[in-house]
């Protein structure tokens, strides 16, 4: 059984890949991903090393000269997809869109290199790429230096129509200058996708920052949507991290000193999003100062970060859910009047953001919690299949199929 699963895993990275990059599933997404291909070059890496770089290669050369790398990169042209390259138009080649998506890359990276010591060879273009997206991550997004990176579109975080945007998102208008023609409710039914209000809310943000000509410092000022995520901000700190320990062999002294400085700063800025009713740490809207009155599964994840201090209570928390929920993580605290099991970020089970936070409880020395996710996560994949995402409260799997990154990460809980 475990051999079969590993193999269909395998054979799901080759079907998807496209020559030295890995859609995340066919039609659906018919491009490079960021953080998609950051999981999936770890998944690679237990099979194929080169591979496994070719991934990170690909993604970087997406990058533009400030040192963003963009959320998706249009290697070849697919009529499959909206918005696709003629909406963003941000003038770049490859052809990409103009925001982020969660900084995971560098954690890859490492975790990749340390499969594969020889693939230091590739460190002489990797780190710079990776200094560069960090430093820009710190001054496009936060160029007043608090601590916590802004957001300025749901798609940056991955976590699409997460409930912890409805109060900032109502805000957006829902005008368009860009005509919207879905093409994912053609593939996906409707009900396990953002609604068509979501949509004119996501074009109307992508419109604004077209029209600053997609210039860092006027997107940051113009938004009408400004959130710091914690689960972005989380990923970021960990990447940190990890970019502090390459730094160690490719970097300067200097170098290091100044990723230190960012995550000092960056630690204890976290630490203020910390809610201690709900008992997990939540968003800020940026726009008013208030913290959002959700709790999500990226509330978790500044244990991946490697900050411990609740890390007890984080347990409880995680309890009180599987109490609701059959499964583990829904992205929304199932008790919560806003939890729609089948609905994409605001209930459903991602592969990835378990992976995140069981290492998290790991890095907490608290491994039964790791160990509880990591055993759910490899049933419900073995048991339905490699889904994008999945039910809660009855374990079905949802979305698209044949799924890269839930490949990539059953490949490796299989180490545990
Ligand atoms: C927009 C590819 C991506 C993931 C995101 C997920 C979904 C895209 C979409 O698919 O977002 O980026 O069109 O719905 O929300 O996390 O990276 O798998």
């Amino acid at each position: 059984m475990t051999t079969d699963i590993l193999e269909q895993c395998r054979a799901t990275l080759y079907a998807n890949d496209r020559g030295g990059y890995t859609v995340p599933t066919a039609r659906l997404y018919p491009f490079q991903w960021n953080w998609d291909s950051a999981f999936v070059a770890m998944g690679w890496a237990r099979f194929d090393r080169p591979r496994a770089w070719q991934e990170i290669e690909m993604l970087l050369r997406g990058q533009w000269k400030d040192g963003l790398i963009p959320q998706i990169i249009f290697h070849a042209p697919s009529d499959d997809y909206f918005p696709g390259p003629n909406v963003w138009q941000t003038g770049h080649t490859p052809e990409t869109s103009g925001i982020p998506q969660p900084p995971v890359l560098a954690t890859a990276v490492r975790n990749v290199l340390q499969l594969d010591p020889k693939g230091h060879t590739h460190m002489a273009r990797i780190y710079p790429a990776l200094l560069a997206n960090h430093r820009w991550w710190a001054e496009a997004r936060d160029p007043n230096g608090t601590g916590l990176v802004a957001t300025l579109h749901p798609w940056e975080t991955g976590m699409d129509n997460s409930p912890a945007w409805d109060a900032a998102m109502a805000r957006v208008p829902t005008t368009t200058t860009t005509e919207i023609q879905r093409r994912d409710t053609g593939h996906i039914d409707a009900s396990m996708r953002p609604k068509a209000e979501d949509y004119q809310r996501f074009i109307h943000l992508v419109d604004c920052f077209r029209d600053t000509g997609w210039n860092a410092a006027e997107m940051y000022r113009r938004s009408p949507f400004r959130v710091a995520d914690i689960g972005t901000n989380a990923i970021l700190l960990r990447a940190e991290r990890d970019l502090l320990f390459l730094a160690e062999s490719f970097g300067t002294e200097a170098e290091r000193r100044e990723i230190n400085d960012r995550i000092a700063r960056m630690a204890s800025a976290q630490d203020t999003l910390w809610d201690a009713q709900k008992g997990i740490y939540v968003c800020r809207d940026l726009s008013t100062g208030t913290t959002m009155d959700v709790a999500t599964s990226a509330g978790f994840l500044p244990l991946y970060a490697n900050i411990t201090t609740h890390a007890e209570t984080l347990a409880a928390t995680l309890t009180l859910w599987l109490e609701h929920a059959r499964w583990l993580i829904p992205s929304t605290d199932p008790r919560d009047h806003r939890f729609e099991p089948k609905r994409y970020w605001r209930g459903p089970i991602w592969a990835v953001v378990n992976w995140m936070i069981s290492d998290g409880f790991e890095n907490a020395d608290m491994k039964p919690a790791a160990d509880l996710i990591r055993k759910q996560t490899r049933a419900l994949i073995d048991s339905v299949g490699l889904y994008e995402y999945f039910d809660p409260t009855t374990g079905a799997g949802l979305g698209g199929t044949n799924f890269s990154w839930t490949a990539a990460i059953r490949l490796i809980m299989a180490e545990h």
